[in-house]
């Protein structure tokens, strides 16, 4: 691996969302989103009642932030668009202040030479969708959503070589484990109910294949356009056939309830057997736009889990040695519902078993590529990253920089990715490691830090940790491409 390289048009940098970095959330004409009613009205959906008000002020500090990206040399980045910005009201007027704001974000970017990664939605849903008929559940948000998604295109497609329609549909199903039961699935506003989130999912498809298809059909576009996906590795715990099973099982509710409409034109026949009517049906129509619908596939791997089989269909996936720093203890994820969907974000295997093992990174794009959706021409890891519930408690900035388990996560990371490449002939094209820097980590709110610089919230300053230099390290001693920190 020492001396193994990666192809030169590698796409690498860092990644963020406009909720989780921006802060202005009530300057200049942006209009309210899910986000802000849960973290300002809901208790208890925010562990530390903080919310996105202000935390990171990007929206204000992007010029620097940039600029610091530029010393790093780093070649891409990969920010959202905030929708409430552009269409406060979720459609209709459009707030001329953030369609300037995001004006001149794009052209910063470019100015600098650096390549923007555009997710068009990261769950910042505008809340007057929510209120007006339910947000994702509802199939009227789709012509709302393609409406915001064609007018973004439209404007910054000729700086913008990869479009993101989605981030990660699975949160239609997924609610972080310290929400309290039977409240929202927050990230997309989803209320408690199994065809609530299964609804959400079909419109997350359908706006986005009506947009990939528009994109390439008829606005003819140069760039490349996917969704990016939220799925873990699994293992199974033992092996037994019970247990493969419940890891196929696994894979077809978390990554085949998307996959298999974009790789096939409809959902698993695993969904549809234990789901019945709680899963929406495809048109004949709908299974043409929806296949074929992504350029490549995107990825955001975090952990891995082991996960054995349950009675009746239902899978228990959970860490069994989660003694890795990352998300708090596993809690049991044994889903017992016939549809063995409860799986969620919960245990992390975290870093030592991601890099003992070696790497669940490395077997999970594997998986992907080799078993699940052969088809798929190459495949980018759009986020990863690592946070230790106990970074919020540093007194000195010292302590708070000095991340070296986070970097030695990011370095087996990005090791794995290559021995995924180079060995098993996997076609990765890109890896963005969340996130730039500290910010609000939704329910967790600011307790939980991802970012590869420190983030004080008190004086907004910023300050890159070890782990941000380990990643250029990397980059550097494996053939990472650098923009010149030239005075461009
Ligand atoms: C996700 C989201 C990010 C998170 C990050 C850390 O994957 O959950 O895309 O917004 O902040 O993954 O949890």
């Amino acid at each position: 691996i020492a001396d193994a390289k990666l192809p030169a048009n590698f796409a690498w940098g860092l990644s963020s969302s406009a909720y989780q970095i921006e802060g202005a959330a009530k300057d200049e004409g942006r209009g309210p989103s899910i986000w802000d009613l849960l973290s300002h009205r809901v208790p208890g959906q925010v562990a530390d009642d903080t919310n996105g008000d202000i935390l990171g002020q990007h929206y204000y500090l992007y010029k620097q932030d940039f600029a610091r990206l530029k010393h790093f040399g780093t070649p891409w980045y990969s920010p959202s668009i905030s929708w409430p910005r552009i269409f406060p009201f979720g459609h209709g007027p459009v707030n001329e202040e953030g369609l300037k704001h995001y004006d001149d974000v794009i052209g910063e970017l470019v100015r600098l030479g650096i390549k923007p990664a555009v997710s068009l939605f990261h769950w910042d849903t505008p809340l007057a969708l929510f209120n007006e008929y339910g947000g994702w559940t509802n199939k009227k948000i789709v012509d709302h959503y393609v409406d915001y998604a064609k007018f973004i295109i439209k404007r910054y497609d000729e700086h913008v070589p990869v479009w993101f329609t989605i981030n990660e549909p699975q949160y239609c199903n997924w609610q972080y484990k310290y929400y309290p039961a039977g409240t929202y699935y927050p990230s997309y506003g989803v209320p408690p109910g199994d065809q609530a989130r299964f609804l959400c999912g079909h419109h997350t498809l359908l706006a986005h294949a009506t947009v990939a298809k528009w994109y390439h059909e008829e606005f003819k576009g140069k760039g490349r356009i996917t969704f990016k996906n939220s799925g873990n590795y699994f293992e199974a715990n033992s092996s037994s056939s019970a247990d493969a099973a419940a890891v196929s099982r696994s894979y077809d509710f978390v990554l085949g309830w998307f996959g298999g409409p974009w790789t096939d034109g409809d959902y698993p026949k695993s969904l549809k057997d234990t789901l019945g009517d709680i899963l929406p049906k495809f048109t004949d129509n709908e299974k043409k736009l929806i296949k074929g619908s992504c350029d490549f596939y995107a990825i955001d791997a975090y952990t891995a889990y082991y996960v054995g089989a349950l009675p009746n269909n239902g899978v228990e996936a959970c860490a069994k040695n989660s003694s890795a720093p990352g998300w708090p203890e596993c809690v049991e994820q044994s889903s017992n519902s016939p549809a063995g969907f409860g799986i969620g974000p919960g245990a992390d295997l975290g870093a030592s078993w991601l890099k003992s093992t070696p790497g669940g990174i490395r077997k999970f794009l594997k998986a992907i590529t080799k078993d699940l959706f052969p088809k798929v021409p190459d495949i980018m890891v759009t986020e990863f990253g690592f946070s230790e519930p106990f970074e919020n408690d540093y007194t000195t900035i010292q302590d708070a920089i000095w991340d070296l388990r986070r970097a030695d996560y990011l370095q087996g990371y990005l090791d794995n990715i290559l021995l995924s490449q180079t060995v098993d002939k996997v076609n990765v094209t890109g890896a963005f490691v969340w996130s730039i820097f500290d910010n609000f980590e939704w329910g967790s709110g600011a307790k939980v830090r991802f970012g590869v610089q420190y983030l004080n919230y008190t004086s907004l300053e910023r300050t890159p940790k070890a782990s941000m230099f380990q990643v250029l390290n990397w980059f550097r001693a494996h053939g990472g491409t650098f923009i010149s920190d030239s005075g461009n």
